[in-house]
């Protein structure tokens, strides 16, 4: 069985599922008994051994139990416009980075940068995770964004429970291309 398809699917269901069964709104949170019954009608193995492995070998820790694992959640990615999913509110970084590919310059660099699908642009801490960001679109470029002063000018910016940034908006005047090497 190939766990990286099951999650795959799995942040799927619990990102971006409009079927209510799913997931609470108030927190995002999933039952973990409907979520692995509707697992085993494509992948029949399917049990809570491999559940608890995937939440465990998650490289970017993307889903959470809660602590008597009968509940799951993705930390962050949501499209479901109501969910609400717990994020810290910490000081920024006086930057981060965002990942995106070179077909899209010219509308970011004319709008700014959107949630698009999902309900907040997402800002990752380091070079090398935009990078990989980036390259799921295309070739990938980076924008480095002044996170501090995007803050210090009235904006909201969360941290996610696995530490991914997360923004309404960033407009033009906040972050430029990032030329360093990568
Ligand atoms: C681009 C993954 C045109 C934006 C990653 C991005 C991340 C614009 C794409 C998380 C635009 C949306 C999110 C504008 C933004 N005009 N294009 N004005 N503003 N865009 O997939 O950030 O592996 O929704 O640059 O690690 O790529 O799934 O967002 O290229 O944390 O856990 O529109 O998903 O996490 O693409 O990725 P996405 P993203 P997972």
């Amino acid at each position: 069985m190939d766990k990286t398809e099951i999650s795959k699917k799995l942040s799927f269901l619990l990102r971006h599922s409009t079927e209510p069964l799913y997931i609470d709104l108030d927190g995002g949170w999933a039952d973990v008994s409907v979520v692995i019954d509707t697992l085993k009608k494509k992948y029949p193995d399917m049990n809570m051994d491999i559940l608890e492995q995937i939440v465990a070998e998650d490289a970017k820790g993307r889903y959470s139990f809660d602590s008597e694992h009968n509940m799951i959640r993705a930390n962050q990615g949501h499209s479901i416009p109501d969910v609400i999913i717990e994020m810290e509110e910490p000081d920024p970084p006086e930057f981060l980075f965002h990942g995106t590919a070179t077909r899209f310059l010219d509308s970011i660099l004319k709008e700014g940068l959107k949630p698009m699908s999902r309900q907040y642009v997402h800002l990752s801490p380091d070079i090398k995770t935009a990078v990989e960001v980036g390259k799921r679109h295309g070739k990938p470029v980076v924008l480095v964004i002044r996170a501090k002063d995007l803050v210090d000018s009235g904006n909201r910016l969360y941290r996610s429970l696995n530490g991914v940034w997360l923004t309404k908006y960033v407009p033009t005047d906040f972050f430029k291309i990032c030329n360093s090497l990568y």
